[in-house]
């Protein structure tokens, strides 16, 4: 699990994705369906859409901002509340049928873009920052575990 300090490491870097969560959060999902097509059929908004649609796509751009304010709550958060991954996982799991190695493989995305498009995200960040990734992991697959979501 990530400390405190690994938080904290993060949250000071994090200034530019809490400032524009739009924009960061569409980079991440447009690199996630690159990486990952198959990702794209998940969302029942953008399955049908090719690739070209996808670019200064409003909608996607509002998705990818409420996935990384959330990330950001849960970073200012310090992982303490559990409710906020808690409702997270219900909604993934019940709702929208995600499963569970999609956290894993956005996770991986979200960290190869913020290496990549923040300035002075060094060594040390890098760390804490997978550390956290890997804390909001292995918590949604707690609440995955509880609520009996076995994808
Ligand atoms: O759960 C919600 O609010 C608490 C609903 C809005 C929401 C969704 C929906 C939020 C806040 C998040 N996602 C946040 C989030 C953070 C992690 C990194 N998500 Zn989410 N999602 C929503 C993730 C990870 C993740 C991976 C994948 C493949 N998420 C998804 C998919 C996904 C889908 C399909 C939806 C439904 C909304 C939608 O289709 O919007 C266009």
């Amino acid at each position: 699990c990530a400390s405190a300090a690994e938080f904290i490491s993060v949250l000071s870097f994090w200034g530019p994705l809490k400032a524009d969560p739009k924009s960061y959060g569409e980079v991440v999902l447009q690199r996630l369906f690159e990486t990952k097509p198959d990702s794209q059929k998940l969302f029942p908004k953008f399955a049908a859409l090719p690739k070209e649609q996808l670019q200064n796509n409003p909608d996607l751009q509002a998705h990818g901002g409420i996935v990384l304010c959330k990330l950001t709550e849960f970073l200012q958060d310090g992982g303490q509340d559990k409710k906020i991954l808690k409702d997270l996982a219900e909604s993934h799991a019940k709702q929208h049928k995600i499963p569970r190695v999609y956290f894993q493989i956005i996770s991986d995305v979200i960290f190869e873009v913020v290496v990549e498009k923040i300035e002075g995200f060094g060594t040390d960040a890098q760390t804490a920052l997978k550390n956290v990734l890997k804390t909001f992991q292995t918590q949604m697959g707690e609440f995955y575990d509880e609520l009996g979501f076995d994808d």
